[in-house]
């Protein structure tokens, strides 16, 4: 018998944490037990505030109540249905509701519970697109340097953080990535997009020519790539690269995990860069992190591609158990809702300027060698230690909880996302935190 099973304590607990340091994590835990609006309580009444809306997805606020009543009364209505072969009203209401919202014809939307579903999806759904059109040959998936596409196989394959990928990627072939945009030397401090690096998207061209064109099925990318350390795509680069797919018949796949649902002042990012992409794969913010859910929009001929065949053949063998699940759709209508009535698919775009002062009046801290903001996203990036590369992220992250904030950090990079109800004093009371930590990091 293991010493786990006589007394359970949070130090031998069963739960293996994802992405997580789990023996130091269960010596010190950093618990949460409650949230309301802006802020989460630990267990013991100690009040945060959230500087990156959880994982990136409460954008709306914690604990809504009209999100909160929504699932509840689904719950004791409808709790499970079958969505293969079968239908439930929500669902459809729900995908029409957020289609609305997209760009340009990417009106047709495949539910999933997760952005890793979604992005698995969407590259399934690229590679079947091409099969449908004859185009069978085009099997390559191209991502980038740095990104990241959730955990499944097809998306950590295309995923570009090295520490993700390095013992899982293999099994995936036919991927390739093109450059990162990321450039301190030339594009330190920007604000908004930086100004050097639009010729980077040209990398596409390289690996056109050493696969051919005709091999590569898609390219995926985050317009904003969150995760491998808020990397702003330089002007003009997004545009260049949908000139290429367009060239060489390559679908283009933005991944708006985290950019969809408000992050950047409109509803998609797509919309904020104004270019079109293909399909998008969303999550997180579509149902405010209340249920998992996920969704992949695609362009009508996309979709249309599918339905060629005899009407009494299943035109996409894929789907989850929970795709669109009912307590999900619930949470997403309301969700969808909230940000209407309250305006929050754009207030970002009226925090902005705001946002982007107060962030970069932190220039000039200990350690800080850039700040970058994008929509109501913003990264320090700090210098890391000298043969302990991201020791100093992780201590000013928990340095921040101590202080009353929760941050993320990816390495030595503090990202920060607040949900998009902030106010103009939360912002400054967050970066009073943030300018607290960071003179106290050493
Ligand atoms: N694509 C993108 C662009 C993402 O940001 C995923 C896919 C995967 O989604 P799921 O729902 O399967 O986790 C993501 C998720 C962080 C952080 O702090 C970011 C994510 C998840 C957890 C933490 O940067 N992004
Ligand atoms: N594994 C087994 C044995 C299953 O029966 C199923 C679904 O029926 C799955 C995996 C996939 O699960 P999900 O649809 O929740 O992704």
């Amino acid at each position: 018998m293991n010493d786990r099973a006589t007394v359970p304590t949070l130090e031998n607990s069963a739960f293996f944490m994802p992405f997580s340091m789990n023996r130091q994590f269960k010596k010190s835990p950093r618990l949460i037990a409650r949230a309301e609006g802006m802020h989460y309580y630990t267990p013991e009444g100690r009040k945060l505030i959230d500087g990156t809306s959880g994982l990136w997805c409460v954008n709306a606020g914690h604990c809504r109540e009209r999100i909160v009543k929504a699932v509840q009364k689904q719950v004791a209505e409808l709790d499970f249905a079958p969505a293969f072969q079968m239908g439930h009203p929500l669902a459809f209401e729900f995908a029409d509701r957020i289609a609305a919202l997209a760009p340009g014809d990417l009106k047709r939307v495949f539910f999933t519970n997760s952005g890793s579903e979604s992005v698995d999806t969407a590259l399934k759904l690229a590679l079947a697109y091409h099969r449908a059109r004859g185009e069978g040959h085009r099997i390559r998936l191209i991502g980038r340097e740095r990104g990241y596409h959730g955990v499944n196989f097809g998306g950590t394959a295309v995923g570009g953080v090295v520490g993700n990928r390095k013992i899982f990627s293999a099994l995936v072939t036919g991927v390739d990535h093109i450059r990162h945009t990321h450039d301190l030397e030339k594009n330190a401090f920007s604000r908004g997009q930086p100004k050097h690096g639009a010729e980077l998207a040209d990398d596409l061209e390289r690996l056109c020519a050493l696969h051919d064109a005709s091999t590569i099925a898609a390219v995926i990318v985050e317009p904003v790539a969150c995760s491998g350390g808020v990397l702003v795509p330089p002007v003009g680069y997004l545009e260049r690269l949908r000139a290429i797919c367009d060239k060489h018949g390559i679908l283009l796949i933005f991944d708006e995990v985290i950019t969809a649902w408000g992050r950047l002042g409109k509803p998609f990012g797509a919309q904020h860069f104004g270019v079109m992409p293909d399909l998008i794969t969303t999550a997180k913010g579509i149902t405010n992190g209340t249920v998992p859910m996920g969704a992949v929009f695609m362009r009508e001929h996309i979709f249309q591609a599918f339905m060629t065949g005899p009407e009494n053949a299943i035109e996409m063998p894929h789907g989850y158990t929970y795709s669109s699940h009912p307590l999900a759709c619930a949470a997403g209508l309301a969700t969808m809702q909230v940000y209407e009535e309250e305006g929050l698919l754009t207030r970002a775009a009226e925090l902005w300027p705001y946002w982007e002062e107060q962030v970069h009046a932190l220039k000039g801290l200990p350690n800080v060698i850039d700040i970058r903001n994008v929509g109501l996203i913003a990264a320090i990036e700090l210098a890391p230690r000298a043969g302990a590369p991201g020791m100093r992220g992780l201590d000013a992250h928990t340095m921040a909880f101590e202080k009353g904030a929760y941050i993320r950090v990816a390495g030595d990079i503090i990202a920060l996302a607040p949900p998009l109800i902030i106010r103009k004093e939360e912002i400054d009371q967050l970066l009073e935190i943030v300018r607290g930590v960071l003179k106290t990091t050493n």
